[in-house]
């Protein structure tokens, strides 16, 4: 009998190695080369669900056309983190805080769910069910942006040394915080986010926070793999500014008092899109307290729907370099944000 060959879950890249191995074949000895990894950092062979979707749409969860985020680790230098951002347009870093530090802001946050209504009475807090009723979007969220752990953990010392380091200066960050609690449903729209905060330096990193443990059905983060490298088939995309209007079309005083406005999405069909630009969708088998995601203004991003009937928790940030022009809208102690004086016309 011959040993099965060494099985890789494409997928997850993790491998399995020699099921059925008979004991009159000699043991191979190459497996011992491999640094064994400890079990509480070992990524199981994971199951996926049997549909994940993506604004309602099946994602085809083939080898090729769905897969998990690559893991970076910051002790593999600031040169391998920025080539990897190059290359990828994200690092995925696994925790980057202790779970207890980000658990604490959790709290801090389910509680203010549940004293605003939005969770069910006498309920675990911790567990953050939906009762039926929609937080809403990032803008307009009525979560506390001041809350101080919060800012802390965002906008905090490891937060700031990590970006001080990876762009070589002095760093800013956006003040605005965006809120992510989603409800069961569809995640959110296909985008880049350069539409939304383009109008300063476009060297700028958006930070993604899981504020709890999130599995795949509840829905986290979702890119499409290599798509910042597509900058030139999505340029009339990337040149867009939600925030803009065209003066030269016909419902351009409608667009103007901020009765139409465009949200930012670049497709409501992942997989026609992923038909066009190539690439997997890919995410997490569960992004855990404490990890982060670091990407881009051009990788193309949504996230999973939510198929549990809980809330799923989380943040995005902003950081780049302090000499370098900031969007305006995103700071202050009360950012203007997608207010209507923030509305510019231009000929388009
Ligand atoms: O968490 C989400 O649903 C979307 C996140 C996002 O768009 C971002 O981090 O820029
Ligand atoms: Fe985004």
């Amino acid at each position: 009998m011959i040993p099965d060959a060494p099985e890789v879950n494409l997928a997850t890249g993790a491998l399995r190695i020699f099921r059925n191995v008979p004991s009159s074949i000699p043991f191979d000895p190459w497996p011992l080369f491999l640094t064994p990894i400890s079990p509480d950092k070992a990524t199981p062979m994971t199951r996926l669900p049997s549909r994940l979707l993506a604004l309602g749409q099946e994602l085809d969860l083939s080898p090729t056309g769905f897969g998990f985020l690559q893991e970076t680790h910051p002790l593999q230098g600031m040169d391998a983190l920025r080539q990897q951002m190059t290359q990828d347009g994200y690092l995925y870093l696994r925790d980057f805080w202790s779970r207890d530090a980000v658990q604490a802001v959790r709290d801090s946050l389910t509680r203010q769910l549940d004293q605003l209504g939005f969770l069910p009475a006498g309920s675990c807090l911790d567990e953050a069910r939906f009762n039926g009723r929609e937080v809403g979007r990032a803008w307009g969220n009525p979560l506390n942006q001041h809350d101080p752990l919060l800012r802390q953990l965002l906008f905090g010392p490891r937060m700031h040394e990590f970006f001080s380091d990876f762009l070589g200066g002095e760093v800013s960050h956006f003040d605005f915080i965006w809120f992510r609690t989603k409800g069961p449903g569809l995640g959110s729209p296909i985008h880049c986010d350069l539409v939304y905060m383009g109008r300063g330096t476009h060297n700028l990193y958006t930070t993604w926070v899981p504020l709890g443990d999130v599995s795949l059905e509840l829905g986290g983060l979702l890119v499409l793999e290599g798509s910042h490298h597509q900058s030139d088939r999505l340029k009339a995309y990337l040149s867009r500014d939600v925030d803009e209007y065209c003066t030269n079309l016909p419902d351009a005083d409608a667009d103007a008092a901020e009765k139409k406005w465009w949200d930012g999405t670049l497709t409501r069909s992942p997989r026609s899109l992923q038909k066009s630009l190539g690439g997997r969708w890919l995410t997490s088998p569960e992004f855990r307290l404490g990890d982060v995601v670091i990407f881009n203004m051009q990788l193309v991003h949504g996230s999973l729907d939510n198929q549990t009937d809980r809330f799923r928790l989380s943040t995005d940030t902003r950081f780049q370099l302090a000499a370098e022009s900031i969007d305006k809208r995103w700071v202050g102690e009360n950012p203007p944000g997608h207010s209507l004086a923030q509305r510019r016309g231009r000929v388009c």
